[in-house]
């Protein structure tokens, strides 16, 4: 799979590409990425990207003309088809299903956008627009930084051990249970705070249905919408039944203690 990134900052995607899992993957040659600086494809002295809005207001909009020399380059460098996603808060919501379907693509172009926006007739070129949340920010490359981490952690041989893929918290559809790494007890100020005794029982199949228990109750008191999706195993039914009933019992004798 290979991914091609269009920005007016080059430097900020490298160096963070250059790190951890994404950057040994892009060492091994199990990730194909090439960084495009925008000004590259501009025609004048100047390398001007960007420009004042038709009809005035605050504000710069990207030039249409760079993005589609960058586009026109790597569609003659990687072929075609491209996936050409723009960032931008206007587009579809990424999702852990997003990144699933985006990693069986050949090729994945990234277009950071900026606060301010885009002439509007580069989403002629444009696939997919997809906007990582809803907060503002000053331009599109950190939502390129996380769709190509969520999606490059898809591809296989880019994570180590794929475990860690399949059995990553939202690809079953709950939220991930407690860790704990040595040492078995730590003292913060006055108090001791020990590891579960059960994780240190050597009883794998009590230890799978604690952290079953564990995720399940996580997710019922701060993610419950995550439940109506996830596709839970008998056992795992069975224990959140279990959890429904003594919250139940919980609101009415007044010990519940948690949000709702
Ligand atoms: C380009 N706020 O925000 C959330 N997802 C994408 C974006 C975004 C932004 C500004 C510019 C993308």
């Amino acid at each position: 799979m290979t991914f091609d990134v269009v920005t007016i900052f080059p430097a900020m995607i490298e160096q963070a590409l250059a790190a951890g899992i994404i950057g040994r993957a892009i060492e091994r040659g199990t990730l194909d990425v090439k960084v495009h600086d925008l000004r590259d494809f501009t025609a004048d002295r100047h390398r001007v990207v960007d420009d004042v809005p038709y009809g005035g207001g605050p504000g710069m909009v990207l030039k249409p003309e760079p993005l589609f020399g960058a586009l026109d380059r790597i569609e003659a460098d990687r072929g075609r088809p491209l996936t050409v996603i723009l960032t931008s808060p206007q587009g579809v919501r990424f999702t852990q299903a997003e990144a699933e379907r985006l990693h069986r693509v050949e090729r994945l172009v990234l277009l950071c956008g900026r606060y301010e926006g885009v002439d509007d007739r580069v989403r002629a070129r444009v696939t997919e627009e997809i906007s990582i949340g809803d907060y503002v920010l000053s331009g599109g490359e950190l939502p390129a930084l996380v769709i190509l981490d969520a999606v490059a952690r898809l591809v296989p041989g880019v994570v180590g051990d794929d475990r860690s893929v399949s059995e990553d918290s939202f690809s079953r559809g709950l939220l991930d249970f407690p860790h704990y790494t040595r040492p078995a007890e730590v003292t913060v100020r006055t108090d001791v705070l020990r590891v579960p005794d059960v994780l240190l029982s050597g009883n794998h199949a009590e230890i799978r249905r604690w952290r079953k228990r564990e995720a399940l109750m996580r997710t019922l008191d701060r993610r419950p919408d995550l439940l109506a999706s996830a596709d839970l195993d008998e056992e795992e039914q069975e224990i959140l039944r279990t959890l429904q009933e003594s919250r139940m019992a919980g609101l009415e004798k007044g010990t519940h203690h948690g949000r709702d």
